[in-house]
């Protein structure tokens, strides 16, 4: 794995233990993974691949972003990426023992260190974050969660009025 990763701590499959899940930050490639624990201090921790071969994933994330009691991610990769995908993904589980997770593509114009919390108040989780340069620096991008994962894009001024700042 690189040396700048993002972390991420949860119990992503209900066993009542921590697991680490992680992601390469930087431009060096690596695995968008999750790590649980061994059974005792006699075993190394367990690692279960994602994604491998990725980059630049600045956002993550975990949550239960369609509501169904299970802990799902998320990542956004930053938007300067040439040639390649800049997406912004959540990866919902399926809910086993041994969780696996599939990618749903959100958007792909990227997003730099992006953020997750209820910002609505409708009970679901929402992703909102920017890009620091490029053609959409200036415009928040603001996905509303629920069981469909249905994405929208708002301008920071509706951002801002939702989050009455
Ligand atoms: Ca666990
Ligand atoms: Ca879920
Ligand atoms: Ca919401």
């Amino acid at each position: 794995m690189p040396e700048q990763m993002i972390l991420k701590i949860a119990d992503i499959n209900h066993d009542g233990r921590p697991e680490i899940i992680a992601a390469p930050q930087s431009t060096e490639a690596g695995k968008l993974a999750w790590y649980a624990a061994g059974k005792d201090n006699g075993h190394f921790w367990i690692e279960h691949t994602i994604k491998s071969n990725v980059t630049r994933m600045h956002g993550l994330a975990v949550g239960d972003f369609n509501n169904d009691g299970h802990l799902d991610i998320h990542t956004s990769i930053r938007h300067d990426h040439p040639g390649k995908e800049a997406n912004v993904s959540i990866w919902l589980s399926n809910g086993k023992t041994e969780p696996g997770f599939k990618e749903q593509i959100l958007a792909t114009s990227g997003s730099h260190f992006s953020k997750t919390g209820d910002v609505d108040h409708d009970f679901d989780l929402d992703i909102f974050g920017a890009n620091w340069s490029g053609p959409v620096n200036h415009r928040q991008t603001f996905f509303c969660g629920g069981i469909k994962c249905q994405c929208c894009q708002e301008s920071i001024e509706n951002l801002k009025s939702i989050l009455r700042l």
